[in-house]
């Protein structure tokens, strides 16, 4: 899409905290604000597959709708998997209910990873769909799209599914470097290609999950993981969109994160934002953050949960007023868990949106 043809947002709360400018109010959204919590999502669900849903435009678009609709999040996250570009390119995976993506052959040799498919043709069904949510979305409000970093999709390719410790993807790593790094140069090339199909339909704003990122220590990030989310956010810098980057139990890596070249990082509810944007500036330019409340405190009820937004809020504030950081996006620090109570989600939101 030429920049003429993006959708021209007015005052949209979370472009103007990203870009470092001051926000009409606090904008938040929440990781996993689609799916499980609604119980509209579990009806338009009932009897089609995870994956196969995020290859039917119109329910793609109805999903990732709904949690905008009944919470008033300032923005929509692309209903999608990160394994989705890997299914599309011709890889055996599917998305066990309850436990997550599973691989029918794990990638652990040389030749498994020459063997392995890239994405070279458009994802079908996903162009579509996003043109379906932005007809829909308000001028104030935000599309945000999003890939799996490398790290974590090759985590879940050489596990062959979930994983605890991730052992078996450090163990290559540290044994077969020549393929791992040759690993890290196809998930680039698909994960690349994901974002630029994501970004020629028009999303305003992308996030970069690197989940799993905060299994590996600084030194291991650096060597194997770094150089290649660093080529992925230089590939779709043109695009002129904010780029979000986030992972898990970061609070050693945030500085490495940040110099993969994100505009804004994410941060898990453990480091406080204060002390977040303190190491970031250290390491790196001052970025926007994004986070970080324990999505536990969605079960805790409203006085807690006035009390976390509050203390979050001022932290935040704080960083800014120091320099540390450009601005603050209101977030969880990971993803809703399935069974929270939906009324809770658009009662934080109110909260986030209130004056303090
Ligand atoms: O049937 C279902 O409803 C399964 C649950 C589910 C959902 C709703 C999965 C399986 N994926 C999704 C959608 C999804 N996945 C979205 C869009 C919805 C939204 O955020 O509102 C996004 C952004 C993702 C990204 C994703 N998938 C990540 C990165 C974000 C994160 O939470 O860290 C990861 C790690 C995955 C893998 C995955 N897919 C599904 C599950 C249960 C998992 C995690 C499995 C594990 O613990 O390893």
């Amino acid at each position: 899409m030429s920049s003429s043809a993006r959708r021209q947002l007015h005052h949209a709360p979370l472009i103007d905290a990203a870009a470092g400018r001051t926000p009409t109010r606090t904008p938040v959204w929440f990781m996993r604000q689609a799916g499980r919590s609604l119980p509209e999502y579990r009806r338009v669900r009932e009897g089609i597959g995870m994956l196969d849903s995020c290859f039917m435009p119109e329910l793609l678009a109805e999903i990732t709708l709904q949690p905008v609709r009944r919470h008033n999040v300032d923005a929509a996250i692309l209903f999608s998997d990160i394994v989705v570009p890997l299914k599309a390119a011709g890889v055996a995976v599917d998305i066990v209910p309850g436990r997550g993506p599973v691989m029918e052959s794990p990638v652990r040799t040389g030749a498994d990873v020459a063997a392995l498919p890239r994405l070279e043709s458009p994802v079908p069904g996903l162009s579509e769909g996003i043109a379906g949510i932005l007809a829909e979305l308000r001028e104030d409000q935000a599309l945000i799209g999003f890939a799996g970093a490398p790290f974590t999709l090759a985590s879940y390719l050489i596990e062959g599914g979930p994983s605890k410790a991730h052992q078996r993807t450090k163990a290559l790593m540290h044994t077969e470097p020549e393929t791992w790094h040759a690993l890290m140069e196809s998930l680039v090339h698909t994960v690349v290609a994901f974002l630029r199909q994501q970004i020629e339909a028009g999303i305003d704003m992308l996030q970069l999950f690197d989940s799993w990122a905060g299994y590996l220590s600084a030194r291991e990030y650096r060597e194997y993981v770094l150089p290649y989310s660093r080529r992925i956010f230089s590939e779709v810098a043109d695009a002129g969109i904010p780029r979000i980057h986030f992972g898990v139990t970061t609070g050693e890596l945030l500085g490495d994160m940040a110099l993969a070249g994100p505009d804004v990082v994410g941060v898990d509810w453990r480091v406080p934002l204060d002390t977040a944007a303190r190491r970031i500036a250290h390491a790196a330019e001052p970025k926007a953050l994004q986070g970080n409340l324990d999505p536990a405190m969605l079960f805790a009820g409203p006085g807690v949960l006035r009390e976390e937004i509050r203390r979050i809020k001022a932290e935040a504030r704080r960083a800014v007023e120091r320099g540390h950081a450009r601005g603050h996006i209101f977030n969880l620090g990971h993803g809703v868990l399935p069974d929270t109570p939906a009324e809770a989600i658009t009662e934080a939101v109110a909260l986030i949106h209130e004056e303090d």
